[in-house]
């Protein structure tokens, strides 16, 4: 049985009701997790409230603010954790970032300044939130973080951040491989196109859906909570054996060719 009672799981990413975060935190909750919720602070303060009234319902027990950009919020992060929780036992990593810029027209014209943007908050900042949790994950732990086939394949437009992605999938395996011998596994769930705050920004992303509905093997794409289903069982017990994995949850559109 899937069953995360007695877990702390610290969950980043939220930003609305249709982040994949949240259907991750859902997941968690009802597999009885303990739950634990970061947001991207704002000089306004705006979406920490909307954050606070949507995971509401799952009764946080720790509500802490979190820039994956700012060393020092990342380490005031786990010690909250240390402190309110002793021990952590999930961290989910579910969030990117690319100027808007870079994610249309020319790859070869990315500036400097965006690669490393998007490389720092895409892909560094699961080294960094590892780092941070590993001293926390005194009984082992599970780490997953969400990755896109643009970082395998290329998908017009992606640009940028398939390079990001495709360093983020790396990062899953030689975390795995460090992190192992201390019983903390690392994976990635590599998500179909969803409808989010940061896909429906891009330009096209419903003609992308609309592809997907008409050639994945399941003739769809995936929810929110399905990739928390997923998300849920890597965190779990019955996933005991599997670490440096990238999983597809795409409605199986991956393994199709002239497609
Ligand atoms: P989203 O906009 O709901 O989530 C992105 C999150 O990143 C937001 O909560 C935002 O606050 C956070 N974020 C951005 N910069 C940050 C920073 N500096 N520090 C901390 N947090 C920061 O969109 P989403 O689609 O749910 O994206 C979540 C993850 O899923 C991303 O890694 C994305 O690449 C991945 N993904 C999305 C899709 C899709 O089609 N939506 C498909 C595959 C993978
Ligand atoms: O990883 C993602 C979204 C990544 C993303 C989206 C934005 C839009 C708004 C990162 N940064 C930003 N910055 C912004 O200012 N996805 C997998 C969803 C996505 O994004 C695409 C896609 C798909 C699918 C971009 C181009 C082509 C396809």
């Amino acid at each position: 049985m899937l069953d995360l009672t007695g877990k702390n799981a610290l969950v980043t990413g939220i930003a609305n009701n249709r982040s994949i975060a949240w259907g991750i935190a859902q997941q968690l909750h009802k597999a009885g997790a303990n739950i634990g919720v970061t947001y991207l602070p704002d000089d306004k303060g705006k979406l920490e409230k909307k954050v606070a009234e949507l995971v509401e319902p799952l009764s946080p027990s720790l509500f802490a603010p979190c820039n994956v950009q700012d060393d020092s919020q990342v380490e005031a992060l786990f010690n909250t954790v240390k402190e309110q929780w002793g021990k952590l036992d999930i961290l989910i990593h579910c969030l990117a970032f690319a100027n808007k810029d870079d994610l249309s027209g020319g790859f070869v014209e990315t500036s400097r300044d965006g690669f490393q943007l998007a490389l720092d908050i895409s892909a560094y900042s699961l080294i960094k939130l590892c780092a941070g949790a590993k001293p926390l994950m005194t009984d082992g732990g599970s780490v997953v973080t969400l990755t896109y086939l643009g970082g395998v394949k290329v998908i017009p437009n992606y640009n940028v951040m398939g390079i990001a992605k495709a360093a983020l999938e790396m990062n899953v395996r030689y975390l795995a491989s460090d992190l192992g011998p201390s019983n903390i596994r690392v994976n990635a769930i590599s998500a179909g196109p969803i409808r989010t705050l940061a896909s429906s920004a891009v330009g096209g992303i419903l003609d992308m859906i609309h592809h997907v509905e008409k050639v994945a093997p399941l003739r769809r794409t995936v929810t929110q909570l399905e990739v928390g289903n997923t998300a849920a069982f890597l965190c779990s017990d019955l996933a005991s054996g599997i670490t440096g994995q990238v999983v597809y949850v795409d409605a199986g559109y991956e393994i199709m060719g002239m497609s």
